[in-house]
């Protein structure tokens, strides 16, 4: 009671400072948080003050005690969904630390679960097993286009059965319709033969079972651009039947990817209708300087058994071993999507993630 009597005669406990015995009964109440959070929620608390010498009724300290307990029960709930919110801003905290650290972890200059190579100078080169992929370009627009010309296996891994190496043998199961009843894989691996002899349906549906695409033609012209336009360096002489994989290193664009130029002619993603006629074989080369040149641009439109009026054409990139005009530029409008040849392969990408 003596405490009591001692208290100031304020009527109202105030926000900024609360008074001294306030504080030990929250202490000694536990709640630690009591100060930090008090002042808002003591706020509208009132207590009755006593003077002096005033007569004591058990009912008015009751009142008071009531009003203090009511606003430290009200304090505790606060403070348990001040906790439940520390808590949570803790778990958002751990997780987003856990996906920061995924990210600085993971190699920028490769596609997912693929590494980099740190032996290559001048490229980006990244793996996966066998297969070897180029970063072409760099920030937001990069992406991921094969080191070299594809081979199709019955294994993701690019091992067990080669399919098109010097035959069109692709089985059944993957047939040139590209609905397959079992998938096969374009794989970029070296010292192979690149797969030929199969359909746009049959190299688009190959690139994706392995994860990959058929290129756009500006993504295939970006992958192409820098390579020396020279039969010495690349398969476009004219004659045998073209080369491994990695058999001419020097034939290599500015990012690293080889044979852009000549050896197998390659599927791209682009379609365009046939607008010639049955019989026209318009054509010719680009300016001085471009190199390359170009068939059938307006276009008769060859399927497997022979030119064929209506049918759309689907783009080829670069050239092959079997005709001297390859180059970048190098242009091919005169096949369906259907036709297969022994000089048309293909080469896949990875889109930026
Ligand atoms: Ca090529």
């Amino acid at each position: 009671m003596s405490e009591l009597n001692g208290l100031s005669s304020s009527t109202e406990v105030k926000s900024t400072r609360l008074p001294l015995w306030l504080r030990w009964t929250a202490m000694a109440a536990g709640v630690p948080a009591f100060l930090a959070v008090g002042a808002v929620v003591f706020a509208n608390v009132t207590v009755t003050s006593f003077n002096a010498g005033d007569p004591l009724s058990a009912a008015a300290v009751n009142a008071n005690f009531n009003a203090l307990a009511g606003a430290i029960n009200s304090l505790q709930t606060t403070v348990a969904t001040q906790q439940q919110t520390i808590t949570d801003l803790q778990t958002s905290n751990t997780a987003l630390t856990s996906e920061i650290a995924a990210l600085q972890n993971a190699d920028p200059d490769c596609p997912s679960g693929y590494t980099k190579d740190p032996s290559a100078t001048d490229i980006v080169l990244c793996k996966k097993g066998v297969d070897e992929v180029v970063k072409i370009g760099a920030g937001a627009t990069a992406f991921w286009a094969d080191r070299y010309e594809a081979s199709v296996w019955d294994a993701a891994t690019g091992t067990g059965t080669q399919y098109g190496a010097s035959a069109d043998d692709y089985p059944n199961t993957f047939p040139d319709t590209g609905k397959w009843t079992a998938p096969l894989y374009a794989v970029s691996k070296v010292a192979v033969r690149p797969s030929a002899f199969l359909t746009w349906f049959q190299a688009s549906e190959a690139c994706r079972a392995g994860g990959k695409r058929l290129p756009s033609g500006s993504e295939w012209l970006a992958a192409a651009m820098g390579t020396p336009d020279l039969a010495t360096l690349c398969s476009k002489t004219g004659a045998g039947t073209g080369t491994d994989t990695g058999a001419s290193p020097q034939c290599m664009s500015r990012w690293g990817a080889q044979d852009m130029i000549g050896n197998l002619w390659e599927w791209t993603d682009e379609w365009y209708p046939g607008v010639g006629d049955a019989t026209s074989t318009p054509g010719g080369a680009w300016p001085a300087g471009y190199g390359g040149g170009t068939a059938n641009v307006s276009s008769k439109v060859y399927g497997n058994s022979g030119a064929t009026a209506g049918l759309p054409a689907a783009t080829l990139r670069g050239g092959s071993w079997r005709d001297p005009w390859s180059g970048v530029l190098a242009l091919l409008l005169d096949s369906a999507p259907s036709r297969t040849q022994p000089s048309f392969g293909l080469r896949c990408v990875i889109p930026r993630r």
